[in-house]
């Protein structure tokens, strides 16, 4: 998956450069939204698609007791990280909080090993001893995963200082929410990373709320495009639930730190559709603003359309998409049901004692 989204947006790169992002965008009806070609919108609509039915799966299992402890779903902001993997090249790493397991598909980590690590079973991706927030795979450069609100943020600044170290080249796309925006450790990594100039992308991910908090009953400032400027670190407000924004901004974003010029900040203004986690009492905004923006902006949706009426394809041939990303989410969850849970004896293994 992530392959082929890295490809196609490879194939189209000089085009989606040259715009600027809109900012809440309806329904890709904005006219300075960057285009996509056929295959960035396929690939981008495949990926996407992945990660909002794994998410939907997720959720049915929680329900049936599958799934114990913590667990944050991704549906709604699915063009952030697709957008941001189809800007990177290979050798880019990614590192987040506790709403990761788009993060981990997107990067082509197998979704067998991430639903049995939801269920703890020992095919999971941390041996079934992990779970949602802690998983990893060096071989696809994601570097989890973290429950500790901000804490990844640190850590990715560390992973670009080794990448500075050792000259290879690599960008490390550091995500955050708005929430963790506020956090202490967040502005040393920005001078750290300013001062060095390390090849790190801070992505935030704005969904408007940490937990139950509105953005603006939480934060002094609300344009975290502004939260680097004075360390001297440029920094954009993206539509992120138009994924064509989200590719463009990324690449000058990823251009701006790998060729020596330091961190970047982009804010990436999406939505949460489902509960902060399993519980949520929901009492913190209405249910209208969350059809509303389902309804409006849904970003599978926006490019749904494109596939339909620009590049002409059929409701049976977006039928049969939908189909085989059903399939492997449902050979995933079969996997995770019925993969046996680690043998006790593994108790003390992989961990610090
Ligand atoms: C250091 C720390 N403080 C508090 C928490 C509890 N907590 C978990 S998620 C969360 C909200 C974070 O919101 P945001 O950064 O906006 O991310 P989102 O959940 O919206 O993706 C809080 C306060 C925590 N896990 N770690
Ligand atoms: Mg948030």
């Amino acid at each position: 998956m992530a392959v082929a989204a890295r490809k196609a947006g490879r194939a189209g790169a000089g085009a989606a450069n040259k715009t600027t992002p809109s900012k809440g965008s309806k329904n890709g009806a904005t006219p300075n939204s960057p285009q996509f070609d056929k295959n960035q919108d396929l690939s981008a609509y495949n990926d996407m698609l992945l990660i909002r039915r794994f998410e939907e799966k997720s959720g049915q299992m929680y329900g049936m007791g599958l799934i114990g402890g913590f667990c944050h779903l991704y549906i709604g902001q699915e063009a952030v990280v697709i957008g941001m993997q189809m800007a990177t090249r290979e050798g880019d790493q990614v590192i987040t909080g506790y709403r990761d397991h788009g993060h981990m598909l997107a990067c082509g980590m197998d979704a067998k090993g991430v639903m049995a690590e939801l269920t703890g079973r020992r095919g999971g991706l941390s041996k079934g001893k992990g779970g949602s927030m802690h998983m990893f795979s060096k071989e696809k450069h994601f570097y989890g995963g973290h429950g500790i609100v901000g804490a990844q943020v640190s850590l990715g600044t560390g992973i670009a200082f080794a990448n500075h170290y050792r000259e290879n080249g690599n960008v490390c796309l550091t995500y955050f929410g708005d929430g963790a925006a506020n956090q202490g450790q967040v502005y040393e990594s920005f001078n750290m990373a300013a001062l060095w100039k390390l090849p790190v992308v801070y992505v935030i991910e704005n969904n408007r709320y940490a937990m139950g908090t509105a953005v603006t009953r939480a934060s002094a400032q609300t344009d975290f495009s502004k939260r680097g400027l004075s360390f001297g670190i440029p920094g954009e407000q993206v539509d992120g639930m138009d994924v064509r924004a989200v590719y463009a901004a990324g690449q000058r974003a990823i251009e701006h730190a790998r060729t020596g010029k330091g961190p970047y900040i982009l804010e990436m203004q999406t939505y949460r559709y489902r509960g902060h986690s399993m519980s949520d009492p929901a009492k913190y905004r209405t249910k209208d603003e969350v059809t509303r923006m389902r309804e409006e902006y849904d970003p599978i949706e926006q490019v749904r359309r494109r596939l339909l009426e620009s590049w002409k394809l059929s409701e049976d041939e977006l039928k049969a998409i939908d189909s085989k990303v059903r399939e492997i989410v449902n050979e995933a969850a079969e996997f995770a049901t019925h993969d046996p849970e680690p043998d006790p004896s593994e108790l003390y293994t992989d961990i610090l004692l």
